[in-house]
């Protein structure tokens, strides 16, 4: 396996609106990441991944981009990003951009003109079909709820929006569209940004024919007609070939329907598309019939299950990406933890999760000092288009609301928005103004300024991990073995090279429990727990504690 930077490092996700408020307009902005920067290095970080920050109407926060090439006026326009990379990269951090390319806002002059009239030049920039009957083309639904379909009265054709109607489909089949977005790489790179997040790229290449789907779940439509279209990886190969290879960047592409089946075609090096993806198999892993808002409960050992099937499936020449959770999804604590009685052990066991994992690790912003999930009182606090959508939708089929406001509660991708909780003054030191989301009550006592101070903290643990993966190789191309995967309350798992061992114990529930296992314990010493000041019997762990253990006769390693 080859040595890279972008294998080695730490990546931090940051949501801009949500992050820090400079102006007093309650939305965050790049000067407020500029201030920040010293915060961000301390934690020991590498890499910045900034979800979109380019002019757009802001119906989906940013992912419906108007203008690729400008800096938003409410993140701070131009001028002041130049400053970030600037200062970013004197310290240095890398900067990885959001691309979002499937599709546009409709506010995009492209849009603009392809929606004037069917001989438009731009108008096979989009996808624009006949209706069938009374009807749409098809009876495709969006990620969002509804038709995927557009009706445009003055020129009587309908166009896909796989999202949002203010996000149009563009059609990459046209190869003028796709010498477009490897242009507005080309402008990023020249000004010296580290690489790209690649949003929903597995849906860039649309069905070879457009039929109904015949599947009822919105999921198996997913999989089996909008993501991994036929073209997907000769427009990736495409793509490097002409833009990427020129440059010493890093690529992580999301993915609706990557799959244990397809994620290796998209990373295995010597098809020279993208360097890394990210599935959702685990953060799918509550979905139920009905999809996010119908989540069913899930068991450990499938959670497990999904690092280990990951780990085979990319060890024959790709490279992973390792994460709990980003601006989609709840908060890794609440989701995976344990947010009440042991919010500290728990958020702390995570991180070590994370760090502890083969692949490059991705961390969102708040996660270092544990942030949970938020529940409003009520739906007019929402603001993701999704759960909007949702709520709607759930209405209009005549559900129970407020049991339907338990399950916003849990799935809401505003969990993972509201703004950051700095200090415990006014507004959390976010903003002088009113926040464009509420910010979480519990700011009060969590919040980065109490934990600065608080030597066991959550942060410092945070920080303290990552100098411990830095230092240790082997935790980022050592091997990977899960043991007792079928153990309903205990992850653990060793990861090796031929000088060093570490055996990682996580437990990962409310009860105390014993590592029943057929090895020497002699062999092991303990080198860093969540808990300390507790009876440590090495391999007896009390609720959500976890143990990084290491083979006394390692060489190599740094403890
Ligand atoms: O997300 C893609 C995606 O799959 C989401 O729609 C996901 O299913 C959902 O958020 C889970 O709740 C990306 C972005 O990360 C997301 O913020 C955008 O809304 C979306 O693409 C459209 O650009």
């Amino acid at each position: 396996m080859s040595r890279n930077w972008w294998k080695e490092s730490v990546v931090y996700q940051i949501y801009p609106r949500s992050f820090k408020d400079t102006t007093g307009d309650g939305i965050g902005d790049i000067p407020g990441i500029i201030e920040k920067l010293d915060y961000i290095k301390s934690l020991g970080v590498d890499v910045i991944w900034l979800c979109p920050v380019y002019e757009s109407p802001n119906d989906d926060n940013g992912y419906d981009i108007s203008n690729y090439r400008k800096i938003s006026k409410d993140f701070g326009g131009q001028e002041v990003f130049e400053t970030l990379l600037e200062q970013m990269h004197k310290r240095g951090l890398k900067l990885v951009m959001d691309l979002v390319a499937n599709h546009t806002s409709d506010e995009h002059s492209w849009f603009k003109e392809s929606k004037k009239s069917k001989d438009n030049p731009y108008r096979d920039y989009y996808i624009w079909k006949d209706g069938k009957g009374n009807g749409p083309p098809t009876n495709w639904t969006s990620f969002f709820n509804g038709s995927a379909w557009e009706y445009d009265e003055d020129t009587q054709q309908y166009y896909l929006h796989y999202f949002t109607k203010k996000q149009p489909d563009l059609n990459w089949e046209n190869p003028k569209v796709r010498r477009e977005i490897f242009d507005v790489m080309e402008y990023w790179f020249k000004k010296g940004v580290d690489g790209f997040r690649m949003d929903v790229i597995s849906l860039i290449s649309k069905p070879a024919v457009f039929e109904d789907s015949p599947y009822p779940k919105f999921q198996d439509t997913i999989i089996n007609l909008y993501a991994n279209g036929p073209k997907i990886h000769q427009y990736l190969h495409e793509m490097n070939q002409k833009v990427l290879s020129k440059y010493d960047i890093m690529t992580v592409g999301e993915g609706p329907g990557i799959d244990l089946k397809n994620g290796l075609l998209y990373v295995d090096e010597k098809r020279e598309e993208l360097d890394m993806v990210f599935h959702f198999d685990h953060l799918y892993i509550d979905c139920g019939e009905g999809g996010k808002y119908d989540p069913v409960p899930y068991d450990l050992p499938k959670f497990k299950n999904v690092f280990s099937d990951w780990d085979e499936a990319l060890k024959k020449g790709g490279w992973g990406s390792i994460f709990l959770g980003n601006h989609d999804f709840s908060r890794m604590v609440s989701r995976f933890g344990n947010d009440r009685e042991y919010h500290d052990a728990s958020s702390k066991l995570l991180i070590t999760l994370l760090l502890t994992m083969g692949g490059t690790v991705y961390l969102y912003q708040g996660d270092e000092i544990g942030m949970t999930n938020v529940a409003y009182p009520n739906i007019g606090h929402y603001n993701d288009v999704e759960t909007l959508n949702a709520w709607c939708e759930a209405e209009k089929n005549g559900q129970d609301m407020d049991a339907f406001l338990t399950i916003v509660h849990s799935q809401s991708r505003d969990n993972a928005r509201t703004p950051m909780q700095w200090n415990d003054q006014r507004n959390s030191g976010f903003t002088e103004g009113k926040p464009w989301l509420s910010i979480n009550p519990n700011y009060t006592s969590l919040n980065v300024a109490a934990q600065e101070t608080c030597e066991t903290s959550i942060l410092n643990y945070y920080r303290d991990i990552i100098q411990f993966r830095k230092k240790n190789s082997v935790l980022v191309y050592g091997d990977y073995e899960c043991l007792q995967e079928e153990h309903p309350q205990l992850f653990i798992y060793r990861r090796w090279d031929e000088a060093s061992e570490f055996l990682i114990l996580h437990n990962m529930s409310n009860e105390p429990q014993k590592f029943a296992a057929d090895l020497n314990v002699e062999r092991f010493m303990l080198c860093k727990t969540n808990l300390e000041n507790v009876t440590q019997d090495l391999f007896h762990l009390h609720p959500w504690q976890t143990k990084i253990l290491v083979r006394v006769d390692s060489s190599n390693v740094v403890i």
